[in-house]
């Protein structure tokens, strides 16, 4: 019996809550040129770890791709336009993440998505992202897409209460989550990665999220 693409590069989609979809290995047959296509853009921007608002500095190292990116300082969180390491504007966003955007927002229900921001986050093992909201961009009824690469993860998918005990969600290479509607502001997070060295990405992991942030 010949296989599917689906079968070949992942399983079926799962529904983790009303309004979010994990399409595993989605990602995966385009991972090559994802990769080529983010070359660039961390040259240009590279990983920096910034400072929160209470001074202390983010494990996570980030960088951005779009016409905005997100930051943070002692100033706060917010979306610029301008790289505070370089001064110029963010790289542009590559074609092949709009589209893969696009086609995994489709496959979720959300039609139409065309994000103008792409946070980068780069995690070493032991790295960990604490509980949070994502409640940043001008449009809550816009869903956001994130392209998990490299060791796997335990995800956090809380509730709208930071007190709400959390689903762990595994998430590997490949990996592709949309939300949206009720879900886009349930707490999550990330638990400290587990060292490992994946046999493409080595000791990292590295989420990408696409967001129509302004
Ligand atoms: C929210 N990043 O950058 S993907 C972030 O893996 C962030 O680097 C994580 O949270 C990471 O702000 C997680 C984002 C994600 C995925 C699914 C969600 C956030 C979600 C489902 C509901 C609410
Ligand atoms: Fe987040």
């Amino acid at each position: 019996m010949i296989q599917s693409d689906l079968d070949l590069f992942g399983s079926q989609p799962q529904s983790l809550a009303s309004q979010v979809m994990l399409l595993p290995g989605f990602a995966l047959p385009e991972v090559e040129v994802l990769l080529d296509a983010l070359r660039p853009v961390l040259r240009a921007a590279p990983f920096r770890h910034m400072q929160t608002p209470g001074g202390l500095h983010m494990a996570v190292a980030l960088s951005n791709c779009g016409s905005l990116g997100w930051v943070s300082d002692a100033r706060g969180y917010r979306y610029s336009p301008l790289d505070p390491l370089s001064g110029k504007p963010w790289p542009a966003l590559p074609e092949v993440l709009l589209t893969l955007a696009a086609r995994a927002a489709s496959q979720a229900g959300f039609e139409g998505f065309v994000p103008d921001a792409c946070l980068v986050n780069h995690y070493l093992p032991g790295t960990r992202l604490s509980l949070h909201q994502d409640r940043n961009e001008q449009d809550f009824s816009q869903p956001i897409v994130s392209i998990s690469l490299g060791l796997p993860a335990v995800f956090l998918l809380g509730g709208m209460q930071r007190s709400d005990r959390p689903q762990h969600v595994p998430l590997s290479h490949g990996d592709v989550m949309v939300w949206g509607g009720e879900d886009r502001l349930r707490f999550h997070g990330v638990l400290p990665i587990k060292p490992g060295k994946h046999e493409r990405m080595g000791e990292r992991r590295i989420n990408l999220t696409l967001r129509k942030a302004g």
